[in-house]
């Protein structure tokens, strides 16, 4: 199940002489961005200062606020007539970020989609349901032109009218869907709903946001797929940078497309293998819009053990990102953390939201969580005992005093892209 076997199983010394002409290609390419001139020049860094792959370390990193300072078109390496599309983030502080693409990253980058749907098993004989947005965000044109590639039927349904979507898998024979995590257990909550079994499903691609093992096994058993993770960001092209094998256990990361360092994030040094840390990447492959050392914010570590498919090295799933990380009482908290705890109690549902307050210069975070009526006696006594439970499951794992709030089942927001599930109110004092 390969669909560029040579490159995705090259040995560690071809693959560090691959790596090592494409990054002098892409410090060439730099050169066309203001930006990198200046950084280089001020860092003393000439174009033959990087002679090795760990050279890099000498070039300062590239965060997102500068390519927001660059907005528009400040980091374009090409001119505009060379752009063929543009794509943004979705910007939840400040200005968006823009990515332009060129002709041939939009090749490279359908390839890379081919690459992981191959990966899992996926062919021409698959139908793929698409319900992700495809406007500005990179995960509904990414995955449609990478999987229109390898040839399977590609229904572009997007987001939204969750009825006509689980009709459609219905109808369409659909053997393959691609959606947050969050949305799918949307999905399959309204298919539960209508009661409609979706019997042809084999496939769920997930990504865009973390997700925890126990979401993985409850989206397996209530949809019929097997979960795959996928991973990427829209500055790295979108979708498409990490991808799980039939193995599941671990993200292969394209090393010939990107080089990766784990750093640790307050010294900005690199961390051993093994070792948690933040995820930063140096484009190898990007004509319009090349990076140099992009700090993603995304915490992982590189996997030590190889892989039974002889891919090379794997990333662990990401467990949250080091900027969005809450820190509540002094104390570090993923969201993520949050979500694995409560999927563990069958009396409570699947959807919450977590507000964190400051009372009387303390932090306060308040869980809101759906009863599962399927599960849950309904009497008052019982609903009390609930709420004890949870409040120490929680802090078992967290270590911190929450306040949970039972609440009626459908009353929480459900979310068709990337879901919401804290709101930080700190600031708002
Ligand atoms: O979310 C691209 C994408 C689309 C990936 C569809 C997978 C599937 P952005 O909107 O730029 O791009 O957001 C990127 O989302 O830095 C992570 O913090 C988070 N993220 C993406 N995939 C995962 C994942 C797309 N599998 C940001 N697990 C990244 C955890 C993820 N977090």
């Amino acid at each position: 199940m390969f669909w560029d076997k040579k490159i995705e199983t090259l040995k560690p010394a071809d693959l560090q002489d691959l790596q090592l002409r494409r990054l002098k290609k892409t410090l060439h390419q730099v050169q066309n961005v203001e930006f990198y001139r200046n950084r280089l020049n001020s860092a003393g860094l000439k174009n033959t200062a990087i002679k090795t792959l760990d050279d890099i370390q000498k070039i300062p990193f590239t965060k997102k606020q500068d390519l927001r300072d660059g907005y528009p078109f400040g980091f374009f390496a090409v001119p505009l007539k060379k752009i063929v599309r543009i794509h943004t983030t979705s910007g939840t502080t400040g200005k968006p970020t823009v990515v332009g693409y060129t002709r041939k990253d939009l090749d490279t980058w359908a390839n890379l989609i081919a690459r992981n749907m191959t990966m899992i098993g996926i062919s021409e004989d698959d139908v793929f349901q698409n319900m992700v947005n495809y406007g500005m965000f990179t995960g509904g044109l990414g995955f449609h032109y990478g999987a229109e590639k390898i040839g399977m039927a590609v229904i572009p349904s997007a987001t939204g009218n969750t009825r006509r979507q689980i009709e459609m898998i219905r109808d369409f024979g659909v053997t393959t869907i691609h959606c947050t995590p969050s949305y799918a257990m949307h999905l399959s909550e309204v298919a539960e709903e209508m009661d409609i079994t979706l019997d042809s499903l084999k496939t769920g691609i997930f990504g865009a946001e973390p997700w925890s093992e126990t979401m993985r096994h409850t989206l397996e058993a209530r949809l019929g797929v097997t979960a795959y993770d996928s991973y990427g960001l829209s500055e790295l092209f979108g979708p498409g940078v990490a991808f799980e094998c039939p193995e599941r256990n671990g993200l292969h990361i394209w090393h010939d497309c990107y080089l990766v360092e784990i750093i640790d994030p307050k010294t900005g040094e690199r961390v051993s293998d093994g070792e948690r840390g933040e995820l930063v990447v140096t484009p190898l492959v990007k004509e319009a819009m090349p990076l140099l050392r992009y700090r993603t914010g995304d915490v992982t570590m590189l996997m030590e053990d190889g892989c039974l498919c002889s891919r090379s090295k794997k990333i662990q799933r990401i467990t949250g990102r080091s900027d969005d990380m809450l820190v509540i009482r002094g104390i570090n908290v993923f969201p993520s953390q949050i979500e694995h705890v409560l999927l563990k109690i069958p009396e409570v549902g699947n959807q919450f939201m977590v507000y964190i307050d400051r009372i009387n210069h303390l932090d306060e975070m308040t869980v809101d969580v759906e009863i599962n009526r399927g599960y849950f006696s309904g009497e008052l006594a019982d609903l009390a005992k609930l709420q004890k439970k949870v409040v120490k499951e929680l802090h078992d794992v967290l270590e911190l005093r929450t306040t949970v709030k039972l609440v009626e089942p459908g009353s929480l927001p459900r979310f068709e892209g990337k879901a919401k599930r804290v709101i930080d109110r700190r600031g708002d004092m």
